[in-house]
């Protein structure tokens, strides 16, 4: 059917800034230094939603003087007036959760209901557990003091949830930040920085500079910025790890990953085919911890992917504004392109390829769920991260089998087990090399527990005591002098 209407309150907002979206520099909307601007638009109708400000070089180094301004004084502030301003942020977040889950939906393609359930929540979620680093800095880490003015990068898979990830940490123990949002996806961020205000978040404490990735590298670039924090692609992350070298500039990178979903002949195949269904087809499988290999024992390999398949069959795709839908729209044209193209190369190099018979909306960025099965270890599908809702599928005999297979890739974000042995889970969990292992789980996330990678899935952590930690730096490194040569 047709696209249902969105809510009024995202129209109103969207027409309230139909002129355009300035940067967000000091705590107001400015527009760009050279005036450039481009337009994100909605994948699900291939519409154009919004004129957006394209940060020039200029533009990062206005943000960065902005937040350098700002940062002693917001490092000043008692833990406890930091986190009275992180609850604020929660709280509203929580009471625009409505407008916030519409405007990422129309920009992202993603299922409103994934957006009001998981993203807006789990969003809220991070800024009230940061409130609490934030009280507890003084006692916690007390020879520790702010890195100072943070730029960060993110992608568009989780605009809004990314950039709590990063922004919650940062502020709690005392940094600044310039935020450089997807290009695809850069609305949320900038209705997160009027609420933000609103909120009476201080002028230059964080700040949102649009664009493509020549602003992020003019934000990586800048040399009064003191940490760069990245999620994206590993192509990119290395460009910036090498950029950064030598400059002084402490990094963390979330990147990519071709996470592994283990089923044992004895799982519980009902829990463990819903599971399959979370791990790949959520958010259209654009998600960097997807579990998209699928590694089957050979006794219930057969059983498994029959059921699947008529599972597939009952996914609805469609209008990411409908909530009787499973799966949205894929972000972009380039994104669809690229799943499709590798999905060939799969078929092209021997992979069973399944899709259940499905009609897809006429226009926009629609993919349906799909399954390659007896994949072989080499193939391209098996090694590359499609980051679209293609689960790729093989098998292996024993459980020592399991943990090469799983093992065997140039990533290491995530892992899921799937086994009613107990003793067999946990004897096969620390064997994997991930940074996080769910057992009978799947894509669970919580704001208090580390989450990053092992590898080509990058370094750092997000998230509890260690990511909170990747905002400091010794105390005696502020007040070390540069010493003279010997
Ligand atoms: O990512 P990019 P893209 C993977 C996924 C996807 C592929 C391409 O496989 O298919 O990457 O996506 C900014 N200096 N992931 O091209 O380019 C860019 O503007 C500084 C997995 O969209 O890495 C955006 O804000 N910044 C991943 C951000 O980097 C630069 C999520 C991410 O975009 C830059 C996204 C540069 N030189 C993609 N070039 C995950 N694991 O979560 C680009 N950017």
């Amino acid at each position: 059917g047709p696209a249902p209407e969105a809510d009024a309150e995202a129209r109103a907002w969207l027409k309230k800034h139909a002129a355009g979206f300035g940067h967000f520099i000091n705590g107001a909307f400015v527009k760009s230094a050279d005036d450039g601007h481009f337009e994100t638009m909605e994948p699900a109708t291939d519409a154009r939603l919004a004129r957006v400000a394209q940060g020039s070089a200029a533009d990062i180094d206005a943000a960065v003087k902005a937040a350098r301004a700002a940062q002693a004084r917001w490092a000043r502030l008692s833990g406890h007036a930091r986190a009275r301003h992180l609850y604020a942020l929660a709280r509203a977040v929580q009471r625009h959760g409505r407008l916030l889950a519409v405007i990422e939906a129309l920009d992202n393609g993603k299922p409103i209901r994934e957006t009001r359930d998981i993203d807006i929540p789990l969003v809220a979620r991070h800024f009230y557990h940061h409130a609490g680093w934030a009280q507890l800095q003084e006692t916690e880490f007390a020879d520790q003091v702010p890195v100072g003015v943070v730029g960060q990068v993110i992608p568009w898979n989780f605009p809004l949830l990314m950039l709590a990830w990063k922004v919650a940490p940062a502020l709690a123990l005392g940094n600044t930040v310039v935020l450089k949002p997807a290009e695809y996806t850069p609305l949320s961020a900038l209705l997160f920085a009027e609420i933000a205000a609103d909120a009476g978040l201080p002028a230059g404490v964080f700040n949102v500079v649009t664009g493509d990735g020549g602003t992020g590298a003019a934000l990586v670039a800048h040399p009064d910025v003191d940490k760069i924090a990245f999620t994206g692609s590993s192509e990119v992350g290395k460009i910036i790890r090498e950029k950064t070298a030598g400059s002084g500039k402490s990094l963390t990178l979330e990147l990519g990953g071709k996470s592994p979903f283990i089923v044992f002949d004895d799982a519980d195949i009902d829990s463990a085919i819903e599971g399959v269904v979370d791990a790949i087809w959520f958010n259209q499988g654009q998600v960097c911890c997807a579990g998209s290999r699928l590694l089957l024992q050979e006794g219930i390999a057969d059983t498994f992917l029959a059921r699947l398949k008529r599972r597939m069959g009952s996914l609805r795709v469609g209008q990411p504004l409908d909530k009787a839908i499973d799966m949205g729209a894929i972000v972009a044209p380039v994104q669809l392109e690229r799943i499709k193209s590798l999905v060939a190369t799969g078929v092209a190099e021997g992979a069973d390829l399944f899709q259940p018979k499905m009609t897809l909306p006429e226009n926009g960025c629609f993919y349906p769920p799909t399954l390659l099965a007896n994949v072989q270890s080499a193939a391209t599908v098996m090694r590359e991260e499609i980051f679209g809702p293609v689960l790729v599928a093989m098998t292996f005999r024993t459980p020592d089998e399991a943990v090469m297979l799983a093992n065997n890739t140039r990533y290491g974000l995530a892992a899921s087990i799937w086994s009613e042995t107990i003793g067999l889970a946990l004897d096969i969990a620390p064997k994997l090399q991930a940074g996080v292992v769910w057992i009978n789980a799947t894509n669970l996330f919580d704001a208090g527990v580390g989450f990053g990678g092992y590898r080509e899935s990058g370094y750092g952590r997000e998230g509890g005591r260690e990511g909170a930690h990747e905002y400091l730096k010794p105390a005696a490194w502020a007040k070390r002098k540069p010493r003279a040569a010997a």
